[in-house]
C-alpha cells in the first residue's frame, strides 16, 4: 500500500472586493483542518487567491494586473506556504502568474511536504473569448487574460508516487490525462471555477455542468488508470454562481469523495496509489494494447474536417 492522504480543499466564493490576506486566512484554517485529518497532500482551487476575475472586461492592464501574483509565494500568500511547511504537507494551488518578462499563464504548483516548490503547471486549454462579447449572459475571458500554458502535461515523483496536474478547463480534454497517463500518472490534481450556468445557453444549468464535470473527471481517472483530485472554487461571487462538486475520484473512476456545500470544506481520503495498478496492467496496459498508428489526427489536425456532401 501507498497510501497518500489527501485533503482537497475546497473554497467558497471570494469577492471582488476580499482580500488576498482574508483569503488566506480561510486557506489556512482548511490547512489546519487537513493537518488534524493527517493528510500530507492538499489541493486547492484554481485562481485559490482571487474572485474568477475573467468574468470581469477590463481594458487597463494595471487593473488586470492586479489580479495576478508576481512572486509565489508573495507577501500576502507566504503565511499559507510557511503553515504548509509546519504542518508537512505538500500542497497543490492555482494562481495567476505575472512573469517577470510581463507573461500572463493560469498556473498552479505543486510543493512537497518540506515546502519546496517541486513542479509547475500552466493552463493550456483557455476557454471562453477574448474579446467583449455581447451574445454571452456574462463574459468568460480566459483567452484575454492568459496566454495558453507552455510548459506541457508534466508529472513529478512525490509523495511516494508520480503526480501530475491540471486546470479547469483541461479536464474536459481527454489529451490531458492520456499525456498525463503515458507518463505513469498515479494522481492528477486540478482546481476549477466553473459558473453554474453555461453564458450561451442558459437551459444549461447547474446539474447539467455538474454532470459534465463528474463524467468528465471520471472518465479521465478510469481511462488512465489514476487517482483525480479536482477542487472547487464555488458559491456566488459578485451575484455570479460557481459550483461546487469537488471529487475524489478512485483509479476506477469511482468517486469516493464529493463536497456536499458550496463554501470552504475539506474532503479528505487516503488515496492508495498502489490501486492504480491493476488497471495500468491489464485493461490500461497502454503498449499492449494502443495502436498509434491510426492516432495520427488527434496532433496533426486541430480542428474537424467532415467528409464533403
Ligand atoms: N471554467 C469552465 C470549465 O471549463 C467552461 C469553463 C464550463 C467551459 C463549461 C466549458 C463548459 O469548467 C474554467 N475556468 O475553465
Amino acid at each position: 500500500m501507498r497510501e497518500v492522504v489527501t485533503a482537497a480543499l475546497q473554497m467558497g466564493p471570494i469577492q471582488k472586493a476580499d482580500s488576498r490576506k482574508d483569503v488566506v486566512e480561510r486557506m489556512i484554517v482548511l490547512l489546519d483542518q487537513a493537518k488534524a485529518a493527517g493528510a500530507t497532500l492538499a489541493v486547492f482551487p484554481e485562481l485559490a487567491f482571487t474572485t474568477f476575475f475573467p468574468r470581469w472586461y477590463m481594458e487597463d492592464q494595471a487593473e488586470v494586473d492586479q489580479w495576478f501574483e508576481t512572486a509565489i509565494p508573495g507577501n500576502e500568500t507566504a503565511p499559507l506556504f510557511k503553515r504548509a511547511r509546519e504542518h508537512g504537507i505538500g500542497l497543490n494551488v492555482g494562481y495567476a502568474e505575472l512573469t517577470p518578462e510581463g507573461r500572463h499563464f493560469n498556473t498552479s504548483i505543486l510543493t512537497s511536504p518540506q515546502g519546496e516548490i517541486i513542479g509547475k503547471y500552466r493552463k493550456i486549454h483557455l476557454p471562453g473569448h477574448a474579446e467583449y462579447d455581447t451574445e454571452r449572459a456574462f463574459q468568460h475571458l480566459e483567452k484575454r487574460y492568459f496566454e495558453p500554458g507552455d510548459l506541457g502535461f508534466p508529472v513529478w515523483r512525490s509523495q511516494g508516487g508520480v503526480m501530475g496536474m491540471c486546470i479547469c478547463n483541461d479536464r474536459r480534454w481527454p489529451e490531458t490525462y492520456r499525456v498525463l497517463g503515458l507518463q505513469g500518472v498515479e494522481m492528477v490534481m486540478l482546481g476549477f471555477n466553473t459558473p453554474s450556468v453555461n453564458s450561451q445557453m442558459s437551459s444549461e444549468g447547474p446539474e447539467d455542468r455538474l454532470f459534465h464535470h463528474r463524467l468528465s473527471v471520471q472518465a479521465g481517472a478510469y481511462q488512465n488508470a489514476t487517482w483525480v483530485v479536482a477542487v472547487a472554487k464555488a458559491g456566488v461571487e459578485d451575484g455570479h454562481p460557481l459550483i461546487g462538486g469537488s471529487l475524489i475520484v478512485d483509479p476506477n473512476g469511482k468517486i469516493v469523495a464529493e463536497s456536499t456545500t458550496e463554501e470552504d470544506e475539506m474532503l479528505v481520503h487516503a488515496c492508495d496509489l498502489d490501486l492504480c495498478t491493476f488497471g495500468k496492467e491489464t485493461i490500461f496496459d497502454f503498449k499492449r494494447h494502443r495502436r498509434i498508428e491510426h492516432y495520427g489526427l488527434i496532433t496533426s489536425q486541430t480542428g474537424a474536417v467532415a467528409p464533403n456532401e
